[in-house]
């Protein structure tokens, strides 16, 4: 096996579920590289040495730039908050590492064109981590489509709920809570939630044209972590939008962090002509198909359990019926970037499909400030 060697930049959340992906990945996946955890990067430098000995990270650093100048360094994956991510990945890629960068790719359009401009320029391997593309259900519904099994598509319907943002106590900035400050997160659940079912839907559905918005910050101001001062809040503690998409089907997608006993619940259901499907975060396994075309007596939705060795991912994983889980995604992310470095295809989302993404969470904070209908730029 070829060694690949990763430097993390970021120990939080997403720096564990990735950490986790490059030391599993190997153990269910035959594939000719192999990350090797070289390196740990966080400004804190205590913490970080605590990281690098709880997931086996070689060496510490606490200046990226440093990292990134590394020879022995081949992967850069970004795990920081959203206005680190632009700087980081245009240096390396200069640099000529491969990149995973966490999502959304960027602040906004035009900084994320400049880097997929930079990593045209510097040809390099990339990848943005929207994981929920990997839930083995949810590329089962891809396979589906793909295979023209709903027939033209008429409705794509998709929310994204938490709760833990509702109490005003609840400060903004500073480690953890960097989602709540505009300055760092560039917007509020737009990017960091709805981006996810942007995400899925672009790739299940094709691209967005048209939305109009509405947002609303329902905690106006919040004391700031780092500079001890109640300051305004410049994030959507919650966004609906409608969409058309250039199928000519229809959309609605709704996001917020207050609706009360809601985890993480993302939902999305289709509606063809033929079939509609529906799936559902918190029973991830399953996937809901009902086929119109069935025989009348026994036709209805059916809850396809998915665990078979034929369904996507599967045969990695135990045996027929055994289910797996949220962390999983990431390491199909890992296996999936790893085998496109066997060959001469990329891997998705890469940060141009990602751009894509961060032009529909922009028109829809557009118009939700115009009030009107906003085009989604086309990509170049
Ligand atoms: C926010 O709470 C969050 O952790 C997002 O940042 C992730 O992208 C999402 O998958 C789960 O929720």
């Amino acid at each position: 096996m070829k060694p690949l060697n990763v430097g993390l930049i970021g120990y939080g959340f997403m720096g564990r579920t990735h950490s986790n992906a490059f030391r599993k990945v190997n153990n269910f996946f035959d594939l000719e590289y192999q990350p090797v955890l070289k390196a740990i990067c966080a400004r804190d430098g205590e913490k970080a040495t605590a990281f690098a000995k709880k997931w086996g990270y070689e060496s510490v650093e606490t200046d990226w730039r440093k990292l990134i100048a590394r020879d022995d360094i081949d992967l850069i994956d970004i795990a920081t908050p959203n206005n680190t991510h632009a700087e980081i990945a245009m240096a390396a890629a200069k640099a000529g590492k491969m990149i995973l960068c966490e999502k959304p790719l960027s602040m906004n359009g035009p900084e994320g064109e400049k880097m997929v401009a930079a990593i045209k320029k510097a040809g390099v391997p990339n990848m943005v981590w929207y994981n929920y593309r990997r839930v083995p259900a949810v590329t089962l519904a891809k396979q589906l489509i793909d295979e023209g099994k709903l027939g033209r598509i008429f409705h794509y319907r998709a929310k994204f709920l938490q709760d833990w943002t509702i109490s005003k106590d609840l400060p903004q900035g500073g480690a953890g809570l960097w989602r709540l400050d505009v300055k760092a997160a560039g917007s509020g659940v737009t990017g960091d939630l709805l981006a996810h079912c942007i995400d899925t839907a672009i790739w299940l559905n094709g691209s967005i044209n048209t939305v109009t918005a509405m947002t609303e910050t329902f905690i106006k101001e919040r004391k700031h972590t780092l500079t001890g001062k109640v300051q305004k809040v410049g994030i959507d503690d919650a966004c609906a939008f409608l969409a058309r998409f250039n199928n000519g089907s229809l959309a609605t997608f709704e996001s917020t962090r207050y609706a009360r006993g809601h985890k993480a619940l993302y939902t999305f259901e289709i509606n063809g002509e033929n079939a509609s499907i529906a799936w559902d975060l918190h029973d991830l396994h399953r996937l809901q198909y009902f086929d119109h075309r069935d025989e009348g007596r026994t036709r209805g939705w059916r809850s396809i359990h998915v665990t078979d060795p034929d369904q996507p991912y599967m045969k990695n994983w135990w045996v027929p019926g055994l289910q797996i889980g949220y962390e999983h995604t990431f390491i199909h992310q890992v296996a999936d970037f790893l085998k496109s470095l066997e060959s001469t295809k990329s891997a998705h989302p890469d940060f141009r499909d990602a751009l894509e993404t961060q032009y529909v969470c922009d028109a829809v904070l557009k118009s939700a400030k115009t009030g009107k209908w906003e085009k989604v730029p086309k990509l170049k």
